[in-house]
């Protein structure tokens, strides 16, 4: 559905943007541009500005937030998963979800911040992560539409972060987008059994798709005109394409699944318009996903709360296995002698 070799623009004009006033060296920041310019990596031991390095560690680590709090919604439906087999799946895709948010701290690490830092950050309410992940699963076709919806977003936004400018962030991103692709198909999978099923499973998928299709749409980050980090983003290449121009391509990926699958997608203004080559749709509401962002959505609270518990209850494993780790390096040391 979604593809490895998804084409990304190199648009020139999306890359002018005046450039931010810095008292970096000139010579390195020249070496540095120079760099970019030639779309090439930064890797953790080069030079970069600080501002470079700011931006990917807000970014990096609200990824990895988001990886990890993702975790929660779907996780409440494992004990509850409808067959043996729909339960060995999503253990593995939360599983997975886990393993991608301990790929970006990696990442985020080799830019000098450590995992308690952006840990703190989160757990204290100071960072940010999707705004996705504030609602509720109220039911088992919330899990396919996660799948469906949810990651294939994500995917549409994370294919072009592979050809980020920051080396580890890419390189995690190809491994990230490749899992992400299973989670998808899955979840696209699992509804699609149900849409064969009975009344009330098509009604379940039906409600799902409704209370979720907004909140997806929302995922890609507000309006162009009202991102402050987008210009800078795609200056330095993080960002690749803008946050309205990933939502579109979403949304003209999505429509004909939503045919195939046989449920409506809960907007009446979404039609194709021949001269755009798009699909028109109608209002996000943007006050809702700010309210949800800084904190006041549905589960935002409990979200936080089960995540801080489970690092609490965690802490145990953690220095055990410090103490295990120091044990070591002293029978190493004791041997050595
Ligand atoms: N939720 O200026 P922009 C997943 C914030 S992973 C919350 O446009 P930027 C896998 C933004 O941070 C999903 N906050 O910012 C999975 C900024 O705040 P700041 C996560 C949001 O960075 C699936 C402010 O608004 N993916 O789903 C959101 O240029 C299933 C202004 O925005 C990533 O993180 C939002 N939706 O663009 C797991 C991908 N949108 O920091 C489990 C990497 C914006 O200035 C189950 N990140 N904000 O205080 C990105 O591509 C970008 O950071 C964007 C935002 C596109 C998210």
């Amino acid at each position: 559905m979604y593809t490895q070799s998804f084409n990304v623009p190199d648009e020139s004009g999306q890359r002018t943007v005046k450039p931010i006033a810095h008292t970096e060296p000139p010579e390195q920041m020249a070496r540095f541009d120079a760099r970019i310019d030639a779309d090439g990596r930064i890797e953790p031991q080069d030079w970069m500005p600080e501002a470079y390095r700011k931006t990917l560690v807000r970014q990096i680590s609200q990824h990895a937030h988001s990886e990890i709090v993702g975790m929660l919604p779907e996780g409440n439906w494992i004990s509850r998963a409808p067959s043996l087999k729909r339960k060995a799946i999503l253990i593995a895709k939360v599983q997975d979800e886990g393993g991608h948010g301990l790929y970006l701290y990696s990442a985020a690490e080799t830019l000098g911040t450590s995992r308690d830092q952006m840990l703190d950050a989160l757990h204290t309410g100071k960072a940010k992560y999707s705004s996705i992940f504030n609602y509720p699963t109220l039911n088992w076709a919330d899990v396919g539409v996660i799948g469906w919806l949810v990651d294939g977003a994500a995917i549409m936004n994370q294919i072009p972060l592979c050809r980020c400018s920051y080396g580890p962030y890419s390189r995690a991103m190809v491994r990230v987008c490749k899992e992400e692709s299973f989670h998808q198909r899955q979840g696209y999978e699992a509804l699609l059994v149900m849409m064969k099923g009975n009344q009330a499973q098509k009604d379940m998928v039906q409600d799902a798709v409704n209370r979720y299709w907004w909140k997806c749409l929302a995922m890609f980050g507000p309006p162009d005109a009202d991102s402050p980090n987008s210009a800078q983003g795609m200056r330095w290449g993080i960002k690749r394409i803008s946050n309205d121009d990933l939502r579109q391509k979403f949304i003209d990926a999505t429509v004909p699944q939503a045919k195939v699958l046989g449920v409506t997608l809960p907007d009446p203004d979404l039609k194709w318009n021949e001269e755009r080559g798009h699909h028109d749709y109608g209002q996000i509401d943007w006050d809702e996903f700010w309210a949800t962002v800084n904190g006041n959505g549905p589960c935002n609270k409990e979200r936080l709360a089960t995540r801080v518990k489970a690092h609490n209850d965690g802490a145990w494993v953690r220095d055990a296995a410090l103490a295990h780790a120091r044990k070591q390096q002293q029978r190493q040391l004791k041997e050595a002698a």
